[in-house]
């Protein structure tokens, strides 16, 4: 009880605060010079784009949109409460969709399944999700409400360190049938 009372009170707070900032932003209203562009090579933005101190790396998206359905029934008879395809390779920048194909899904990425300093992400349910991958690593995924159905996923985002986070993701413990499906995911992804 008192537990779950204070964490409304945060996230109250925390809404408050979001608010806040929101407002003091729109008022603010930077008049943004315009930018000296030479075309090309220009690396010299990161002070100006210093706004909150975020964990995760600014990727820029690099194009590549790759799409998971949320399906009640897979009309390929993979199954019932599926993402689809549930394991996928990406690199970073890569922008990851899910989408609301059927209704009531969402997607949320899994505590202890993103790589360190990735903040991952939390959909509503039957609306799209869209993801860049910040890093290499692998990224688990769950439906919320279908979650101990087993409609999980995961991706492997290719690059220096992408097994850095393997070992921490397997080792989640997951209810009903999500356990048994990541197994068979790492297992198919030779993990
Ligand atoms: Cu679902």
């Amino acid at each position: 009880m008192k537990t779950s009372r204070a964490l409304i009170g945060s996230a109250a707070i925390a809404a408050l605060m979001a608010t806040a900032a929101c407002g003091s932003r729109a008022d603010e209203e930077p008049p943004a010079p315009a930018p000296t562009e030479e075309a090309g090579e220009d690396t010299a933005t990161e002070e100006d784009t210093a706004s909150a101190p975020a964990t995760e790396p600014e990727v820029e998206p690099n194009g590549t949109v790759i799409e998971i359905q949320m399906l009640t029934r897979d009309p390929d008879g993979s199954g019932l409460q599926v993402f689809k395809p549930d394991l996928i390779r990406a690199q970073v920048g890569d922008t990851i969709r899910f989408v609301p194909t059927d209704p009531t899904h969402q997607s949320s990425s899994i505590e202890g399944m993103v790589p360190d300093g990735a903040r991952g992400w939390e959909g509503e349910i039957n609306e799209a999700v869209e993801y860049v991958v910040p890093l290499p690593g692998v990224y688990g995924y769950q439906c919320v409400p279908h979650y101990a159905a087993g409609m999980v996923g995961l991706i492997i985002v290719e690059g220096d360190g992408q097994d850095s986070n393997v070992e921490a993701a397997k080792a989640v413990s997951h209810p009903g049938n999500a356990g048994r499906k990541f197994e068979a995911i790492f297992e198919e992804a030779g993990l």
